[in-house]
């Protein structure tokens, strides 16, 4: 595995060695390295080469120290086509994570001012309000409130909402899923969102209000997230 005769220098070798266990899964997200002592007795190289090795995946970004604690495999950060709309679900499932949902309140509430012209609906519609946080691989993404006005969905029950809500639209309801219209701006974690997003008061968050329409141009839902910014940025792709 480390080839001591090699050109390549070790520390090189040694970083190779753990890049590659990153991207085959070997080492997961959130998982320990070994300690320095242990790698250099395993490889049989001086602690020195380890730490170097070690050092180059920190600075770009694939691993980070706790002091005191270890050596981390880093979170990958989530890159986000904004081309194509997408469900969390999907979006989870497109990149071998596990998608997940905490469910915090399922409501039946009347609509009022901005979710109402959101919706296209008149205040005081029933309209069901969803808060969930979304989590990929079990690690809290983002916080999401939906609003769905009842009679577009008067089925809906908590079980759609610990998994696809896009796919109960689709599969169980028979509706097809159109366009969607999205504003983000930068905003900081409020102690709410702190909580719940496993961040420090004050981080920066993505805040994403989505309007989604059906084909026949009615509103299936209105969504306010706020994603975490240090897990997820978006891509776009231009031409002129
Ligand atoms: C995404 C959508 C959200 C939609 C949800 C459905 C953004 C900003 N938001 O999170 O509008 O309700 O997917 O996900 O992309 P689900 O099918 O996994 O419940």
């Amino acid at each position: 595995m480390i080839d001591k005769q090699s050109p390549i220098p070790i520390y090189f070798q040694i970083e190779a060695l753990i890049d590659k266990q990153i991207k085959d899964g070997v080492l997961r997200p959130g998982e320990a390295l070994p300690s320095e002592r242990e790698f250099a007795s395993e490889y049989g190289v001086s602690r020195m080469t380890i730490r170097q090795g070690i050092t180059n995946l920190v600075q770009q970004k694939k691993l980070y120290r706790e002091k005191g604690k270890g050596t981390f495999v880093s979170w990958p950060n989530i890159e986000q086509p904004l081309s194509k709309m997408t469900s969390f679900t999907e979006d989870m499932k497109n990149r071998e994570m596990e998608p997940g949902s905490k469910l915090l309140s399922f409501n039946r509430v009347e609509a009022t001012g901005e979710i109402a012209s959101i919706l296209g609906i008149s205040e005081g519609t029933m309209v069901f309000a969803i808060k969930r946080v979304r989590l990929a691989d079990h690690m809290p993404i983002a916080l999401e409130q939906t609003y769905i006005t009842c009679e577009l969905a008067p089925d809906l029950h908590e079980g759609v909402l610990h998994s696809s809500l896009y796919q109960y639209f689709e599969q169980e309801c028979g509706y097809i899923i159109n366009d969607a219209e999205q504003t983000i701006k930068a905003i900081l974690a409020t102690s709410e969102d702190a909580a719940l997003l496993e961040v420090e008061k004050g981080s920066p968050l993505l805040a994403i209000r989505r309007q989604a329409r059906l084909e026949d141009n009615r509103v299936l839902e209105a969504v306010y997230s706020h994603y975490r910014g240090d897990r997820y940025h978006f891509v776009t792709k231009m031409s002129r």
